[in-house]
């Protein structure tokens, strides 16, 4: 916790000094904007008032807030899915199908084509975003009216398919994603036609070390409390504490998970997506072999000319990996003790350290585990991204959100990274771009102040010297270690009051993150980037007899090969050597293709809370909530949704969409070419007087500027005219008939 915050803020007296300033009520306010007393301790009373009363949802305007109950309340059922369908968000109180609804509304709203939506889910790790997600899918999914149930069942299974590979038990949360996920969901007139899943980064060190405390992939567990006593005899499978890859959190037990009964949910979901069977197999001789390899232990061993190498322990592990890959048993061994390069077409046979074999050894696991991964993934979108024309989409983002663990590393760095990028994009549409259109539009506007992490995201990853770059130079220099690179960051940026060095020498650095100061350990850095994958091993792998593993393979090579460069020097091709790119590039890359595809949509964002760091259902602690709501601008967010006007509509559009609203004196206004912003006042001013004394509204230069609640209104104002003139058509031609 930052220093600045002090807990004594939050005794009873002070709070109760606030709520006597302004009465919230048993309940506390649904939309924080209507708060008058705009403070940090008026806002964390509101939501600990709600919260205490089961209400973990309050509204920022449009903004959704979702404070973890840790508890699962009956709130998710049919029932509610019908209660918010088609509602104007605000009528209702505030809830994530509501959010659901108005995304769904907007992208299919009359009169006008169909624009695509993205929900934003963010928050820290342990928060609640991978359950909104699904709940937020499960709504699209119950209101949709299509046909047929198959698509949209396959679509709702993925999730919890990815979760039981891509998941894990951290110290922060029991089912943490270890991976991003955007999730696009295709529809056409409405109904769900397809999906399509991008993945970002799967947490690959996970499959090889745990920290304390924390397990490996869901799968595995499930997997060993799932099969039965044959299919693992068949497998060679034992219990989970009788593998180094699973039990070095010291517990293979998550309390309130029961991973046998979690198999069978998988071995469904498997089959609603279509798995066939021999797929399943192989997906857990591959999980099986993973397992084996990690039990594979080294002796030293002299060798010819003095040379030092290792010998494989035993040999069982290594004979169960090639009888479930299909693979030579000697290829393998050949592998994890040996490299084989190739210099001046001769093949070159080096022996192996026992580190060096160790990492091998980890190096195979981990690439038969992401190779699966990616394998998963595309053969899920096979299934449920038809290619079919769609209109329009509502996709859903869900990244692995900010951590700060007692040791940091690469990972932690890009998953911070991530989530820089995402509070960037979110003050970039709540500050900067709703700003700047004010002043482009000549509105009335005292300008808020809000904290710009762009320094922030350069210092991680801007050109030539952010610690990214840094890393990717250093990672392309042979000689290059990660003391190198520790000594480039602090020479390129020891003034940069957002970074740290330690006081001791010890192999770290500190960024000052918009949720934090984090420490990373630089150990390892380098070789994680790289994250090369000997050539030798892939081509092993490419021998396998079973065809998935083989293809898997296949394309871990292509992907090699794109990298390679052709060089047109001197009127000739000359092929340069490949270079494949580091992770941190391609993460950045992927983060950027990202942050373009959410910016062709039209935003709703959810900030998911986590009200301890216990994983305790209903305990609400101050300081860290107050932290959260802190570093996420929330106080700032609800002084711009409450003085500003987030709903901006081109005077032509408004017109077309409220001209019911048009007394009937001026109804003909329109045909006799009164310009459109004449016709937006009239409409305002007739239909909301008060609006105009108050300032709700003002009429920019080319479009209307409206508070949130004054759309509801309009909105409401619409569906009654629209209604009655509906009856009465229906009531004349009743008559007629
Ligand atoms: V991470 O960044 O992937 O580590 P998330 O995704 O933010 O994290 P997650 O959705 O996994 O958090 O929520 C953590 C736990 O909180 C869940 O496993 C549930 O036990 C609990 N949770 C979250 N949201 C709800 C909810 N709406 N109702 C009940 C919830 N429990
Ligand atoms: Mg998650």
């Amino acid at each position: 916790m930052p220093s600045d915050i002090k807990p004594q803020v939050f005794t009873l007296t002070s709070l109760n000094g606030v709520r006597r300033r302004q009465d919230l009520g048993q309940a506390g306010v649904e939309d924080m904007i209507q708060l008058s007393d705009l403070n940090e301790a008026s806002l964390l009373w509101n939501l600990k008032i709600r919260y205490d009363k089961e209400l973990i949802y309050t509204y920022t305007g449009s903004i959704l807030v979702a404070v973890n109950p840790y508890k699962m309340f009956d709130i998710y059922g049919l029932d509610m899915v019908k209660k918010y369908e088609g509602q104007i968000l605000g009528t209702l109180p505030p809830h994530l199908f509501a959010i659901g609804s108005s995304a769904y509304g907007h992208m299919s709203k009359d009169g006008s084509s169909p624009e695509s939506q993205v929900v934003v889910i963010s928050g820290e790790s342990g928060s609640g975003k991978t359950e909104s997600t699904k709940l937020v899918m499960q709504y699209l999914a119950a209101v949709n009216k299509s046909p047929s149930n198959l698509i949209t069942e396959q679509i709702l299974e993925a999730s919890p398919l990815l979760e039981s590979f891509g998941n894990a038990k951290t110290v922060r949360n029991d089912n943490s994603s270890r991976f991003g996920k955007y999730l696009e969901v295709h529809f056409k007139d409405g109904v769900i036609i397809g999906a399509k899943i991008t993945e970002y980064l799967l947490e690959k060190s996970r499959i090889v070390t745990q920290a304390a405390d924390e397990r490996n992939y869901h799968v595995f567990y499930e997997m060993l409390q799932g099969l039965t006593s044959e299919t693992k005899e068949k497998y060679g499978l034992l219990s989970a504490d009788k593998y180094f890859y699973l039990n070095q959190g010291g517990n293979c037990e998550i309390d309130g998970k029961f991973d046998g009964e979690d198999f069978q949910s998988l071995l469904s979901a498997m089959q609603v997506l279509g798995f066939t069977s021999e797929e399943q197999d192989t997906i857990f001789r591959i999980l099986a072999s993973v397992l084996h390899l990690g039990n594979v232990y080294f002796h030293r061993k002299q060798l010819k000319h003095g040379q030092e190498g290792v010998e494989i322990g035993s040999d069982a592990e290594i004979r169960w990996t090639a009888h479930l890959l299909h693979l030579s048993p000697d290829g393998i061994k050949r592998a994890l003790t040996t490299k084989t390069t190739e210099a001046r077409n001769e093949r070159v046979v080096t022996p192996l350290s026992i580190d060096q074999a160790l990492d091998a050894r980890d190096a195979f696991a981990k690439a038969l585990y992401n190779a699966l991964f990616s394998w998963l993934v595309s053969r899920i979108n096979q299934i449920v991204c038809k290619g079919t024309k769609h209109t329009a989409a509502i996709s859903i983002l869900d990244i692995f959100g900010f951590e700060d663990f007692k040791e940091n590393s690469f990972e932690q760095l890009c998953i911070n990274y991530a989530n820089e990028n995402l509070q960037f994009y979110f003050n970039k549409h709540i500050f900067k771009l709703e700003q700047q259109e004010y002043t482009k539009e000549k509105i009335e506007w005292q300008t808020i102040n809000y904290t710009d992490n762009l320094p922030v995201i350069h210092l991680i990853a801007k050109k030539p010297v952010g610690i990214l770059h840094l890393l990717d130079d250093e990672s392309n220099f042979p000689k290059a270690t990660d003391l190198s690179f520790l000594e480039k960051c602090h020479y390129n940026h020891a003034l940069d009051e957002l970074y740290s060095r330690p006081r001791m020498s010890s192999m770290e650095f500190a960024v000052k993150h918009y949720a934090g100061q984090v420490w990373y350990s630089v150990d390892g850095f380098l070789d994680k980037n790289r994250d090369t994958l000997r050539q030798d091993v892939v081509d092993l792998l490419i021998s396998s007899k079973i065809l998935m593993v083989s293809k898997m393979f296949q394309r871990v090579r292509s992907s090699h090969e794109t990298a390679k460069t052709i060089n047109k020097a001197n009127g000739r091709f000359v092929t340069m050597k490949p270079r494949t790119p580091t992770v941190a590039a391609r993460f950045h890359d992927s983060l950027q293709q990202l942050l373009e595809s959410m910016s062709k949509c039209n935003p709703w964002f959810v900030r998911c809370i986590k009200p301890n760091s216990d994983k305790a259902p209903m305990k609400f602690d101050m300081p860290i909530v107050l932290e959260q709501l802190r570093y996420t601008g929330m106080l700032e967010t609800i002084r711009i949704r409450k003085m500003g006007y987030p709903v901006r509509l081109r005077f032509s559009q408004f017109v077309e969409r409220f001209r019911y609203l048009l007394p009937q004196r001026v109804g003909g206004l329109t045909t006799r070419g009164t310009p459109y912003r004449e016709l937006c006042r009239v409409i305002l001013s007739s239909c909301c007087p008060e609006a105009e004394t108050n300032g709700d509204y003002q009429l920019g230069t080319t479009k209307v500027f409206l508070r949130e609640w004054l759309e509801r209104e309009l909105e409401r104002e619409r569906a009654r005219v629209v209604r009655a003139a509906a009856v009465t058509l229906q009531k004349t031609v009743r008559g007629y008939l």
